[in-house]
């Protein structure tokens, strides 16, 4: 076996013993991945490796000006692109699931949103699990605040709409805290469709990270407001700690699978090391120091692929894939939920639209130019107006009732239905869902986000659509109750996994979505939006009903790349794989820290609220 060039590096100097095994590796180096081996290296005397598949991409421009979001090659070579299998319920379509695959993980290519969800959702996570006080609103916003240097909004800012809460961010010069503000650059549509919010029932804001999201704002971006910058994890938690020494960053590392040692006891799993193929193709092995810990931080999709991979999962899901079972957690990989993208957008009689970046070369280099020069113009915006709609702004009184008491007739049904065959999983999916519906019962389940794009976005391309300027609402369905599943089908670690997200198999998910594209028409029909609006493109004037516009839907939902679930926090005997502090049931020294552990879906972006789950497991 040859040493890793880093190793050989420190042979002679005093670190070399401890050097050639671990006491952390982290596996993937994305948004919890990085956050996490920050926090192991500070202050400390362990020695922590990370290994991530993706190069570091700091330095692409693609990936540091806010408004070249998926330009070049963010949404190219930096990512992995996830195939879905055929949507039954979305006529058959593979949809593609968008995650980063570079330092920094997906906050190198997302769109830097950054608000909270609703409190009552993060309770329901601590109740799920045992009533752990640790899981709670209240117990996490210190670390929500320790988590970022916000930058309060400046008067232009706040000029614009931008408002925010003393009390709920993180103020403090550390470094090691994700930048967060606000943009130099606002399109008046914004302005005007909060108005039109606020007149359809969505109370005004005073902050999108309060815990009370059912309201409308202008949400804040993770971005340094200093330089209008993306401050991706990498820009958060590694690029001004390179140079510690216990901090090693291997890029270009693909985790094939993990490595036990010889056991003496069934009860006994422990992680010895790391096997995985580097910048040169070739196979390396790299070990845990003993007492040391694997953690794995490679995504929602990454993270079950490299367990079942090392043998840990459904035994027979691993047989059939040709992996030798290890421990048979079954659990792993299920559970999988996601959000899913709509929109409904109209023609406008507004000039200055993100359209125009597309439309006039000329002046998207202009744009381009002022953003170098001065950080300001169309490409130093990023974040968005936005607000969380309620089941009173989308569904009718009777509607309602009646598809609530359906759902919970069916409660069984549906938990048997999204399980596959796992007895302890069915009740944890229907822990979950009664926890959903009694908050749907009560307002605070909130189903859609509605975010105002200043421009096309929807399912048409360039080339297809009407040469015009364009308003869209993006209608996105944050509390799907529908649950799917992500399994590896070969042993070959290139090979991606099967990922069925099972999108649209609970009809509370079909009606709330339908309502969203509703709501959202009729936030560009309403004043003072309506007197910008010049004629509906999609979904079209020709969908009328409600089965027209979920005929449509079928044919163009997407996913939000907001995947969450597959390695659950949730008690042993209601189907989870995770503990409260993050160790997975059955075996001695691995965690999870990534979006996977998320049980349910929330309300929210997700970033914001696990940078700081990671910071909490030190
Ligand atoms: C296009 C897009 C837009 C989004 N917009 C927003 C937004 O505006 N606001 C928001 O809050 N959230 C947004 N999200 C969601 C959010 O970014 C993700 O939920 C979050 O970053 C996921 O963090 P993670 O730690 O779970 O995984 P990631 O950050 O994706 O990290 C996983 C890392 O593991 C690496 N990896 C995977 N497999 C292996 C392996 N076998 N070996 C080594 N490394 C491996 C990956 O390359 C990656 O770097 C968006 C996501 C996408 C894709
Ligand atoms: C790890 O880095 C931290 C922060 O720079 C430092 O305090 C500590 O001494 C380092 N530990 C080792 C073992 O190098
Ligand atoms: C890892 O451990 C194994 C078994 O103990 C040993 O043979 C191997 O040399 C170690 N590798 C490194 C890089 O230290
Ligand atoms: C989807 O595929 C299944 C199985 O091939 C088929 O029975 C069904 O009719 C298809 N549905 C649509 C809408 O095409
Ligand atoms: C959690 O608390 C609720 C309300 O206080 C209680 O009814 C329930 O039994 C508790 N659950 C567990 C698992 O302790
Ligand atoms: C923005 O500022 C940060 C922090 O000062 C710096 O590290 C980064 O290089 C700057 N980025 C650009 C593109 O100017
Ligand atoms: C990683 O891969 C990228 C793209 O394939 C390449 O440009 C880069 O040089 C590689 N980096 C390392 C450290 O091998
Ligand atoms: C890496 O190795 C695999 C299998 O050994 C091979 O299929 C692949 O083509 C190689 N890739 C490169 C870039 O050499
Ligand atoms: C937009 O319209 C205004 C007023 O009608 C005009 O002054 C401006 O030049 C137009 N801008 C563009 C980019 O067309
Ligand atoms: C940047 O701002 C300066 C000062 O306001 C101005 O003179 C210059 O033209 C601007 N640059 C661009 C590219 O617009
Ligand atoms: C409520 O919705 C139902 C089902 O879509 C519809 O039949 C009914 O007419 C609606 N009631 C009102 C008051 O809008
Ligand atoms: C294991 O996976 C198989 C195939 O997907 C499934 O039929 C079975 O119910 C699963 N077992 C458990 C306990 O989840």
């Amino acid at each position: 076996m040859k040493l890793l060039p880093q190793v050989s590096l420190l042979l002679g100097s005093p670190l070399a013993v401890n050097a050639l095994a671990y006491d952390y590796i982290v596996i993937g180096g994305g948004t919890g991945g990085l956050t996490v081996a920050n926090r192991l290296s500070q202050n400390s005397d362990k020695q922590v490796l990370v290994l991530e598949a993706g190069p570091n991409a700091e330095n692409l421009q693609e990936v540091f000006v806010p408004g070249l979001i998926g330009a070049g090659q963010a949404f190219t070579t930096l990512n992995w692109a996830y195939p879905t299998v055929p949507q039954t319920n979305l006529n058959n379509r593979t949809l593609t699931i968008n995650a980063g695959k570079a330092l920094g993980g997906s906050t190198v290519i997302n769109s830097m949103i950054f608000p909270r969800a609703e409190k009552e959702q993060y309770d329901a996570w601590g109740t799920l699990n045992n009533n752990d006080s640790s899981w709670t609103w209240n117990a996490l916003l210190p670390y929500f605040r320790k988590s970022e240097i916000f930058t309060p909004p400046n008067e232009f800012q706040q000029a614009n709409g931008a408002t925010f809460d003393r009390n709920v961010h993180g103020f403090d010069e550390e470094r090691g805290r994700v930048k967060s503000g606000f943009p130099n650059f606002f399109y008046q549509q914004w302005t005007l469709w909060r108005q039109t919010a606020m007149g359809l029932g969505f109370p005004a804001s005073p902050d999108l990270g309060n815990g009370s999201p059912h309201a409308v704002g202008v949400a804040p971006a993770s971005i340094d407001p200093a330089n209008n910058t993306r401050c991706s994890a990498a820009c958060a938690y590694y690029t001004d700690f390179a140079d510690r020494p216990n901090f090693t960053v291997l890029t270009n590392a693909t985790v094939i699978r993990i490595l036990w040692a010889v056991q003496e006891r069934e009860s006994d799993i422990t992680a010895s090391g790391v096997e995985y193929i580097d910048a040169n193709n070739e196979t390396r092995v790299v070990n845990v120091s003993r007492g040391g810990e694997v953690i794995v931080s490679a995504g929602t999709i990454g993270t079950p692929k490299v367990l079942e991979l090392s043998g840990v999962g459904n035994s027979s899901i691993l047989q059939a894939a040709g992996v030798k079972p290890v421990l048979d957690l079954p659990s792993v990989g299920e559970n999988f939920a996601d959000h899913v993208h709509s929109w409904a957008n109209a023609f406008t009689n507004l000039n200055i639209t993100n359209d125009l970046l597309s439309l006039d070369p000329a002046f998207a280099e202009q744009q381009l130019n002022l953003w170098f020069e001065n950080r300001t113009g169309l490409y130093s915006s990023a974040s968005r107006s936005l607000g969380i709609a309620a089941p009173s702004n989308i569904f009718n009184q009777s509607e309602f009732k009646h598809i609530l008491k359906e759902s919970e007739e069916k409660l069984d049904y549906f938990a048997t239905l999204l399980s596959n065959g796992n007895p302890l999983l069915a009740r944890g999916i229907q822990a979950q869902h009664r926890l959903a519906l009694d908050l749907y019962r009560s307002n605070k389940n909130l189903p859609l986000e509605m975010n105002l794009s200043p421009g096309y976005s929807g399912p048409t391309s360039f080339a297809d659509r009407p040469a015009r300027t364009y308003n869209t609402v993006h209608s996105v369905l944050y509390a799907p109750l529908s649950r799917g599943k992500t399994h590896i089908s070969s042993s070959d670690p290139l090979m991606p996994p099967t990922i069925d997200p099972a999108y649209w198999t609970h009809p509370l998910d079909v009606a709330a979505q339908v309502g969203g594209i509703k709501l959202a028409r009729k936030m560009l029909t309403t004043g003072p939006m309506s007197s910008v609006y010049e004629g509906e493109f999609e979904p079209g004037l020709d969908k009328v009903t409600d089965q027209d516009i979920e005929n449509w839907l079928r044919s163009v939902v997407k996913s939000d790349t907001h995947e969450i679930g597959t390695m659950a926090m949730l008690p042993q005997e209601l189907g989870g794989v995770v503990d409260t502090k993050l160790r997975i049931y059955g075996l001695k020294n691995v965690r999870v820290v990534d979006a996977s552990i998320i049980p349910f879906p929330i309300s929210a972006h997700l970033v914001s609220t696990f940078f700081h789950n990671s910071f909490r497991q030190t």
